[in-house]
């Protein structure tokens, strides 16, 4: 399989000013072609990491078509009042100053009109995080486990696994051509595409964070806790994340890297991991989905 070609949705930043970039964004969402997954940040980029999952197009779209033009129209509209109060209201351009405290209609108007707009960022918002909450049945079952400073993949005996490997990041020294220094890892996570997966995630040490942009998952891994969240990837390709959750000196060299591919690929890779990493045998039946109880 190819290394998914170096192509981010993202616009190229051309030192344009915030509330304009924002507007340029949510232009972007229509503009983009739809380019292959990246799966990882480029150079320049700007705007949310190319999504592959139902959850991380919701999120996409919630960001760029949602908040990013309210938030835009918003702090233009509140910089133009100060602008115009600063100028119309100054101490020379306006030397005696009305004695007007109160105007119902107007502060009728200043608290009804955010509440609506709030009413509206809360519908898509509550939608996007039942999606995200209400995990749906689950095809297979994936244990994560965040150490300092590596994370470890369990694949479920019932699910054809029953083993677990670490996944450490590559060294500069170590790696080849095509892959990306302090993304790249020795043992990646494989999933197959189209397939609903659970993500069970704790820690070993202290509280780690899994995250995977493209697939818009972010959870944290807590020691003695067991988190869960899901994803059904739609692309194949190899998708990377990061810790976030300062966890010590080496949080920044603990990359997450998860390769999606064909229902075939995954048969035979799970075949070869089972012998490659048949001394990590795993006995535990973990796969009960918690989350539909
Ligand atoms: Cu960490």
């Amino acid at each position: 399989m190819t290394f998914p070609p170096r192509l981010g949705r993202g616009v190229k930043n051309g030192g344009i000013g915030l509330a304009l970039t924002g507007a340029f964004l949510s232009l972007a969402f229509f503009a983009a072609p739809a380019l292959a997954a990246a799966g990882h940040a480029d150079p320049g980029e700007i705007g949310l990491q190319t999504p592959v999952t139902p959850i991380a197009r919701e999120m996409d779209f919630f960001h760029n078509i949602i908040l990013m033009p309210i938030i835009t129209v918003v702090s233009l509209f509140v910089a133009g009042l100060l602008l115009y109060c600063i100028f119309r209201f100054n101490e020379k351009a306006n030397p005696t100053p009305s004695a007007l405290t109160h105007h119902t209609g107007l502060e009728v108007a200043w608290t009804v009109l955010p509440v609506m707009l709030l009413v509206v960022i809360a519908i898509p918002s509550f939608r996007l995080l039942d999606h995200q909450l209400i995990i749906p049945a689950a095809d297979m079952t994936v244990k994560v486990t965040g150490h300092q400073w590596y994370w470890s993949y369990e694949y479920p005996p019932d699910q054809g696994g029953g083993f677990s490997f670490d996944s450490y990041i590559k060294d500069d020294k170590d790696l080849k051509p095509g892959e990306l220094r302090q993304l790249a890892v020795d043992n990646e996570a494989v999933v197959p595409i189209g397939k609903t997966v659970l993500v069970q995630v704790t820690a070993s040490d202290v509280i780690h964070s899994f995250v995977v942009q493209s697939f818009g998952i972010r959870i944290d891994a807590v020691p003695g806790r067991l988190n869960q969240t899901w994803f059904k990837a739609e692309r194949e390709g190899l998708y990377y994340g990061e810790c976030s959750k300062l966890c010590g000196e080496d949080h920044a060299y603990m990359p997450i890297a998860v390769r999606v591919v064909s229902q075939d690929e995954y048969t035979t890779w799970l075949a070869q991991a089972k012998k490659k990493f048949a001394s990590t045998a795993v006995p535990v039946h973990y796969a009960e989905n918690a989350a539909r109880d």
